[in-house]
């Protein structure tokens, strides 16, 4: 899918009071918005205008705008987050995302999804039913998919708490290419019925960089790791590293960032 526009917001003056199981100490954030800057100018870079909503100082998790929506060609769709901490971002969420979109579906109690558990691959969506997103959210999703002529599968990945997201764990970068920590793999080729034709599987000291996303020409990867980097770079993708330690210290990664379509 080629992307022309992005949604980002920076991080919050309160960012360091977000959720995290990484106990890496606290971020800073005046790095965190330096590393955030680089990133909105790489999206830039990848020819993609970029709309940047204001910090929202009562949600400290907000900088992860991935998780409020999910975007597609044929329209988008406001998630509900899983944690009672986040689920207050999809208001200004939905006011950006009126200007793009007329119609804008949304997933309803008792559902709750996170967009980091969602993973597009040309036109077919693996839902993850996670600690956040759980199974009335991953069926009226799927529902809202069909509607719209796409495909999905559920992929629960409860068993592995040290997956917070689906997308913490699973990245397609097109052309049947696929970067994922291993576990997943067997559930990709067994449950979904997609056609899996390259997988690059992180070893467990790069797991965190199994979060990498493709836009357009170019894949961006966490600064770091640099297995992931040869592999894909094997592969003839263009390579644009981003420096991510701010946002890993809160569990974030590359994806959670932006809302690209
Ligand atoms: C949270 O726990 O919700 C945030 N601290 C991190 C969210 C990361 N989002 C994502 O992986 N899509």
């Amino acid at each position: 899918m080629q992307f022309t526009r992005a949604i980002v917001r920076p991080p919050a003056r309160t960012f360091a009071a977000g959720l995290s199981s990484a106990a890496a100490g606290p971020p800073d954030l005046d790095k965190a918005l330096v590393q955030h800057a680089r990133y909105v100018q790489a999206l830039r870079d990848c020819g993609l205008e970029v709309t940047r909503l204001d910090p929202d100082d009562v949600h400290p998790d907000s900088t992860f705008v991935e998780d409020t929506a999910i975007m597609t060609e044929r329209g988008a769709i406001l998630m509900r987050p899983g944690a009672p901490s986040r689920a207050g971002e999809t208001a200004s969420m939905r006011i950006c995302l009126q200007n793009f979109h007329a119609e804008l579906p949304a997933i309803e109690a008792p559902g709750t999804v996170d967009g980091g558990d969602i993973c597009e691959a040309d036109g077919h969506f693996l839902i993850g039913v996670s600690a956040r997103t759980n199974e009335d959210g991953a069926r009226q999703l799927a529902q809202h998919l069909h509607r719209w002529g796409y495909a999905s599968s559920v992929i629960d990945i409860r068993a592995n708490p040290a997956l917070l997201h689906l997308k913490s764990g699973i990245a397609y970068l097109s052309d049947g290419l696929w970067v994922v920590q291993d576990g997943i793999e067997r559930e990709l080729r067994s449950h979904t019925g997609i056609d899996v034709r390259d997988v690059i599987t992180v070893t467990p000291e790069e797991a965190y960089a199994a979060n990498c996303v493709r836009v357009n020409g170019a894949v961006l990867v966490p600064a770091g790791y640099p297995l992931l980097r040869s592999a894909v770079e094997a592969r003839g993708c263009r390579l644009v590293r981003l420096e991510m330690s701010e946002f890993k210290k809160m569990d974030g990664g590359l994806s959670c960032l932006s809302l690209r379509f």
